[in-house]
């Protein structure tokens, strides 16, 4: 069974490309916004509906690492609240999906391309949460990096992706704090608590700041993407930011990053940090990081085991349309 491949949004008359392109061109030139019904160039399109769905795609897989602590979290609170962030990570997929289709693909398409490993989705969700610190780590080293790259995008030049950062933004922010607070109770715990917190730090640092995508000399979207205000800052521009928010956060917790090379640099105005490894890094979104695999199968078991609530809908959204035919109608009394 399959949900109705339609496009809710087709596009107005059409518009001679020269005028269509005449006008896309004012518009990113006056920093405004390209809405759905606008003509705008292929790439711009494809651009956007890659991003978009690839972000919409890690809210999903992303729900993974987290969801498999809602039994073990210490506490009935702790699992309240993980519980309404992994819906909230739901709920981001579901916009961003919704943001993609205005593009003109559809979502069955788009989830498609996810379940048969053509897309991509974040490096970061290919990593296990090992230990309950892992969530805390999660919450304020991932959370803090997604919220790092996604506020720049709530001024992104397309409409109905730049509207769905917003809130998306503000929940994250949520995300983040419960993170922090997570491994502030460990860091001020016991010394076999706090060694916990330390131990997820050293292993989402890297992977954390992978986030942001490759170096600019080796990111081939970016110069682009930036030039059509998708994207408002590069890759290393949006590390390096997180790099100098991350630290005195970590300080403030009584941890510290593994990183021999992270020193404050005077002259830069910002902190040196390594290089990350960036073979890994290929690995993780070439299949083959540590849980590319097993990912992908749960999302397809998921997909597979929901098939009877899109029969039921599909079954109620035709019932629900038969009725309102208006021949049927007449007989209303
Ligand atoms: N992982 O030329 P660029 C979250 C790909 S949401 C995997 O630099 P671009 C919430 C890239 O797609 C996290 N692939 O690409 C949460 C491109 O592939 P393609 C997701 C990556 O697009 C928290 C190729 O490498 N956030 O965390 C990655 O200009 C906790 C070349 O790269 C978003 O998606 C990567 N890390 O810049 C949920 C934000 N980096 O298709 C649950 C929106 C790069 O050309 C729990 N996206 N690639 O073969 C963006 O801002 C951009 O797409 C970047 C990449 C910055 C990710």
């Amino acid at each position: 069974m399959t949900t109705p491949t339609t496009t809710r949004f087709p596009t107005t008359a059409p518009v001679a490309d020269d005028e269509g392109q005449r006008h896309f061109d004012r518009v990113i030139a006056e920093d405004s916004r390209i809405e759905p019904t606008d003509w705008m160039p292929d790439g711009y399109r494809r651009t956007l509906t890659r991003q978009i769905s690839q972000h919409a795609h890690s809210e999903i897989i992303g729900m993974q690492p987290e969801a498999n602590w809602i039994t073990r979290a210490p506490s009935l609170k702790r699992k309240a609240i993980l519980m309404a962030k992994v819906q909230d990570e739901a709920g981001h997929g579901l916009y961003l999906y919704s943001a993609a289709e205005t593009l003109g693909t559809n979502r069955d398409e788009l989830v498609d391309q996810l379940l048969t490993g053509r897309a991509k989705y974040s490096s970061i969700f290919n990593y296990p949460a090992r230990t309950w610190a892992d969530i805390g780590a999660i919450g304020w080293l991932v959370d803090g990096a997604a919220i790092c790259n996604q506020v720049p995008l709530c001024r992104c030049s397309y409409g109905p992706y730049a509207r769905a950062m917003i809130r998306v933004c503000k929940e994250e922010s949520f995300h983040q704090r419960q993170g922090w607070e997570i491994l502030y109770s460990l860091s001020h715990g016991t010394a076999a608590q706090k060694q916990m917190a330390q131990e997820a730090i050293n292993r989402f640092y890297g992977p954390a700041l992978q986030m942001f995508g490759p170096p600019d000399e080796d990111s081939p979207n970016s110069q682009q993407s930036m030039s059509w205000n998708i994207k408002r800052f590069s890759n290393d521009e949006l590390r390096q930011r997180f790099v100098d928010m991350i630290v005195p956060q970590a300080e403030a917790l009584g941890l510290h990053f593994e990183d021999p090379d992270l020193k404050w640099n005077e002259e830069r105005g910002h902190y040196d940090f390594g290089e990350l490894d960036w073979t890994e890094f290929k690995a993780a979104i070439r299949g083959s990081g540590p849980c590319n695999v097993q990912r992908l199968q749960r999302r397809r078991q998921a997909f597979d085991d929901g098939a009877w609530v899109r029969e039921a809908a599909a079954a109620y959204a035709e019932k629900t349309a038969s009725r309102s035919t208006p021949e049927r109608g007449l007989h209303v009394a």
